[in-house]
């Protein structure tokens, strides 16, 4: 597939140690710390580096400590909130930081911080509302810096990373998901979370291998 560098970021979304087995007590997803070598490769087709990091708070209202009570409804009527999960991310602990492999924090060219409200709980980098009305000014930075095309991993595949990816793309971005930078949550529901990226014009590829510079 081809890409132009000078008009390309490299997106990494949400990696870090809180969606790893590394952090066992708050979200891990299989095989979540072992991304961090594609994640690397596919910025090598970018002039730019982007991350994303949950930044979320202490005493945030989503937050669960019963298992049995992950990813059902948030009672209360609080707009920017779905279901409950896990406690993960929080500032100022190990899961917040990004995973053993990446570049520190400070070289990437953006980063953007998300889910630091205690009534918010978005998915997507882009906005720091479910209804996507709040930019957290990604979109901004990219179309500021010329960028046409995103190259996008991280987690998770089925929530941060795919509606990332579909925000990006509904901003007029070319968008391509690198799925060798990727893992889900709930990899049964991959088949869906691709259709629904496809549809959107989504462009997938199993590693950064398939990348190569435009002429
Ligand atoms: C995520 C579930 C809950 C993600 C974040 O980064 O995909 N998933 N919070």
């Amino acid at each position: 597939m081809f890409t132009d560098k000078e008009q390309a970021a490299s997106f990494d979304v949400d990696p870090q140690r809180g969606f790893t087995p590394l952090c066992p007590d708050e979200l891990p997803i299989t095989g979540g710390d072992g991304i961090a070598d594609e994640l690397n490769q596919q910025a090598e087709y970018a002039a730019y580096r982007v991350v994303s990091k949950d930044e979320h708070p202490l005493g945030a209202l989503w937050v669960t400590s019963d298992p049995n009570a992950v990813m059902t409804p948030v009672k209360e009527d609080y707009p920017n909130l779905d279901v409950k999960w896990p406690a993960h991310c929080v500032v100022g602990t190990e899961g917040n930081k990004l995973i053993p492999g990446l570049p520190n924090e400070d070289t990437y060219d953006l980063v953007v911080r998300k889910g630091v409200d205690q009534e918010k709980h978005p998915y997507g980098a882009c906005y720091h509302d479910l209804a996507g009305a709040e930019s957290t000014g990604a979109i901004e930075w990219l179309r500021e810096h010329l960028v046409e095309t995103v190259i996008v991993g991280g987690l998770a595949t089925d929530f941060c990373m795919k509606t990332t990816a579909l925000q990006l793309s509904a901003a007029g971005f070319r968008v391509i998901v690198n799925l060798g930078a990727c893992r889900s949550v709930n990899p049964a529901t991959l088949e869906e979370d691709l259709a629904q990226m496809h549809h959107a014009g989504i462009e997938t590829i199993q590693s950064a291998n398939e990348l190569k510079f435009s002429a």
